[in-house]
């Protein structure tokens, strides 16, 4: 298996002005006719190579005349051209088989409806192609299928529609946009259709459609509604405004990954689209109206803006996950959006540096790109961008952003060019940032306070930051980065202070060498930084406080998230002294400290409901090494115990005082619910609180109520447990979204039987092997996060889930690579563990016939 570089870009031989299709749709024998209008790119005679995969080729014509075989070359996913044309049309004529198409790349068949997903390389399961991002073309499909399909939908505009004899119809799509081939797509089916219309800022209508299974129409109002406050919002805050008369979305059930940015159709992992109180929680309602607005911006950053390459992947994903996250902030709240953020950077990005798979957010190497849809290229992607936003400030930010499209609308471009156009608008020298576009890895911010007396007797405090970077599989030698770290001194009354070099500038330090000091005269007074405020750099921060100090930050620091942050080391400490001295106790001073921290916030629920969250597992993991997985979670879960026993009053007092208004989805009554069931899953480990539980479930008239119940059953007795769970399948059993949720649960059980329990959901009339989101809520939550059970020390879990990705590979091998990654990421783990989850691996690589998507991740993590 061959490795792509970065480094080896060429750019193509060959242009593609023009692509017309024409798409017979049929469950086995699906007809493509592709016509091409190809032009030689310079002076050169090499042949025209396009790729293609698992498709039957029927005919090859140039310019209208059959090409006969020695003209053309057909390799195993290859068709290559032999032409001394500089300029010719192609036509290509296949055929292919969406029924049998299980990997859910290319054309295939979800649940009765045809649908695409082309990024990043199916569209050469649908025809011979370029395919490749900086291949743009002007497309028009003509869509035919039988009438009892009615609905047939392309990228575009509809310009042309007919029936061919009794029995077929078609229609066709013009996309006056030149775009890559990923962002193709085609839908054909029969749904239930919302429509709207929004009217841009110019003045020009745009109808919006909204395409959902039969009788889930009322569940797509809230996408809808989303739809149009992306729309308004990228307008007010970039002046980006939609470029086509009509914007569709369609929901379907068997979709790899959450959604995906077509030209003017979009197409849905329903799950982020169908939503209603009674079926969807507060989470649920969150992320349909953030990834409705991400893959709405992509409209700009990704489809009038490309990728010149796939090592360029974070260009748009980066950019666009920054822009859905300001996005939420301005509909919801900027701290639990940060918060939300910052936990998947320290649960799974840092992991992910952490082992063999790390990578650069602009990678250097791949076998299968679709490993590379990362929470690096993403997620510390999206950091990386929040650091120009931070260093530019917001209007610098705004200029540079304009400067970007008007110097690359309509291409196909690389990060350099990004960093080229933000540099454009600000005096800042960019070019040792830029290293956060090469090195991987997460760095690590130590602080060290020194106190001394200067010859006035005056008191000095040295306060000295350093970084470092650990070495990572791919990279063993690292540079200094350029840090943007957020600071605030205070002391412990909540005075701030300054700094006598004048190296603090608006809250912030730049740390931009292996380490800087500054000092701050202070007398009488014990002072505390506060580093990487608003977790202002994705990195790590080593600040060697007592909890003194950590309580003292949650008192009075100014930013609500330094607070929340405070809280979370300070439980992260108490945890590790569990650990080392199993069975001790907390000290009174620290429940007294908790106790005061939430009287304070009695009112204010959003902050008290996130510091009243303990870290989990996954979050521990990343400061510690040598992990005895067992050992961790009974300190984790002897801390929380404890927790509850020490807090049960003020927390009942919370829990009571939170009136069960009536519901809306507004942030108020999400801080409420949010608030509330936080502090009943810590009531949870008492058993005189069984019954408040019992009694949520059965009064809850929304899903996140229901859920924050459930949830919380898990630390009851397991009959209890059992009980609400039976009860939540028979309401639910027609709901396979919903169902999730319950398949979910029950695979994060810490409980003997759970071999037994798993084998039983993936039997569930619901569960199909063949349907991701099945997979992951059942295989991929157990291998995600039931720590305990994945992690046993006779090697169950780790066997469990082999066996399964086994099978799953065969069917779906982007799925299947997905769920590998807790067993590759064992460097974090005490040797015990490794050994076994290695003979796993070796398992995996050994298997005859292993995708491609397996093997780049278990050949790394063995190397
Ligand atoms: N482009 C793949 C799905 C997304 O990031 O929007
Ligand atoms: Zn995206």
């Amino acid at each position: 298996v061959q490795a792509k570089r970065r480094a080896d870009y060429q750019p193509p031989a060959f242009s593609i002005a023009t692509v017309d299709l024409h798409i017979t749709l049929h469950p086995t024998e699906t007809k493509v006719v592709s016509t091409l209008a190809i032009a030689r790119n310079g002076a050169h005679n090499a042949p025209l190579v396009l790729d293609g995969d698992g498709l039957e080729l029927n005919a090859i014509a140039v310019n209208g005349e059959a090409l006969s075989e020695e003209f053309y070359t057909l390799g195993d996913n290859t068709l290559s051209i032999n032409s001394e044309l500089d300029t010719f049309e192609l036509v290509i004529t296949t055929t292919i088989a969406p029924e049998h198409n299980k990997a859910l790349e290319g054309l295939y068949l979800s649940g009765g409806a045809y649908c695409t997903q082309c990024e990043a390389e199916g569209f050469r399961r649908i025809t011979y192609f370029m395919d490749r991002p900086d291949v743009l073309s002007v497309y028009t499909v003509t869509v035919v299928a039988d009438k009892s399909i009615p609905m047939l939908l392309a990228n575009g505009n509809p310009v042309d529609k007919g029936d061919i004899g009794a029995s077929s119809h078609f229609v066709k799509w013009h996309d006056p946009h030149p775009k890559p081939c990923y962002l193709f797509a085609l839908v054909a089916g029969d749904f239930d259709l919302l429509t709207d219309s929004y009217t841009t800022s110019s003045g020009k209508e745009v109808a919006l459609e909204l395409y959902v299974d039969k009788g889930k129409k009322s569940q797509g109002v809230f996408a809808l509604e989303s739809l149009k406050r992306a729309m308004k919002w990228d307008e007010d805050v970039f002046g980006l405004e939609y470029d086509l008369d009509i914007y569709m979305i369609v929901a379907v059930d068997f979709f790899n990954m959450g959604a995906m940015e077509n030209k003017g159709l979009n197409v849905f992992n329903s799950k982020f689209v169908l939503a209603d109180q009674e079926s969807a929680t507060d989470d649920d309602f969150f992320n349909v109206e953030s990834v409705i607005a991400h893959e709405y911006f992509h409209n700009w950053t990704g489809n009038r803006v490309t990728c010149r390459d796939w090592f360029q992947l974070s260009l748009k994903e980066g950019l666009t996950v920054f822009r859905d996250q300001q996005f939420s902030a301005d509909m919801t709240s900027a701290l639990s959006n940060r918060i939300k953020h910052v936990r998947v950077m320290r649960e799974h990005q840092f992991a992910e540096d952490a082992s063999a798979m790390s990578h650069p957010i602009r990678p250097e190497e791949v076998i299968e790109m679709n490993n590379f849809y990362t929470v690096t290229v993403y997620d510390k992607g999206a950091e990386v961008i929040r650091m120009f936003h931070t260093l530019l400030g917001p209007d610098g930010f705004r200029r540079g952003m304009d400067e970007y499209f008007k110097r690359h609308d309509g291409q196909a471009v690389t990060c350099d060019d990004f960093i080229s156009a933000m540099q454009s608008a600000t005096d800042l020298d960019l070019t040792q940032f830029a290293r956060w576009y090469s090195q991987s890895g997460t760095p690590v911010i130590s602080v060290e306070h020194k106190i001394q007396n200067d010859d006035n007797d005056d008191v000095i405090h040295t306060f000295t930051l350093s970084q470092h970077t650990p070495a990572t599989s791919d990279q063993s030698e690292k540079e200094s980065l350029y840090i943007p770290v957020n600071i605030e001194i205070i002391d412990d009354e909540g005075n701030t202070y300054t700094d006598n070099e004048s190296m603090i500038q608006n809250g912030m330090v730049i740390l931009n060498a292996p380490s800087m000091s500054f000092t701050v005269n202070a007398e009488n007074a014990s002072l505390t930084p506060v580093v990487l405020g608003n977790f202002s750099a994705p990195a790590k921060v080593e600040n060697p406080l007592d909890t003194a100090s950590l309580l003292t930050i949650f008192k009075y620091a100014k930013d609500p998230f330094n607070r929340w942050d405070a809280m979370q080391t300070l439980y992260d400490r108490c945890i590790k002294q569990i650990e080392d001295a199993p069975g001790c106790a907390i000290s009174n001073d620290i429940w007294e400290g908790i106790k005061q921290a939430i009287a304070q916030e009695q009112s204010n629920l959003e902050l008290l409901g996130e510091c009243l969250v303990t870290p989990s597992f996954e979050t521990l993991c990343q400061s510690r090494s040598n992990i005895n997985v067992s050992a961790l979670s009974k300190a984790r879960k002897a801390f929380c115990d404890q927790f509850a026993q020490a807090l049960e009053q003020e927390l009942l007092q919370v829990f009571n005082n939170i009136d069960a208004a009536s519901y809306s989805y507004t942030q108020d009554a999400v801080n409420q619910r949010r608030c509330k069931n936080v502090v009943l899953a810590h009531l949870a480990r008492l058993p005189q609180h069984e019954g408040a539980i019992v009694a949520q479930f059965d009064a809850a008239d929304n899903m996140t109520d229901t859920l924050g119940a459930l949830r919380s059953a898990q630390h009851c007795n397991s009959a209890t447990f059992d009980t609400l769970m039976a009860r939540f399948e028979a309401t639910w059993n027609h709901d396979p979204l919903v169902l999730d949720k319950w398949f979910a649960l029950h695979a994060t059980q810490n409980r003997d039987d759970i071999f037994a329990t798993i084998t039983m959901l993936c039997e569930h009339p619901q569960f199909a092997m063949s349907n991701p989101n099945r997979v992951r809520s059942v295989i991929g939550s157990f291998a995600f996060y039931n720590s305990e059970r994945f992690h046993a020390l006779d090697g169950s879990g780790y066997k469990f889930v082999t066996d399964y990705l086994l099978k799953l590979d065969a069917v779906n091998p982007q799925v299947a690579a997905r769920i590998v990654t807790p067993l590759t990421q064992w460097q974090g783990f005490a040797n015990e563990h490794q050994v076994l989850m290695k003979q796993q691996l070796g398992r995996l690589l050994n298997h005859k016939g292993l995708s491609k998507d397996v093997f780049e991740k278990v050949s790394k993590s063995l190397a």
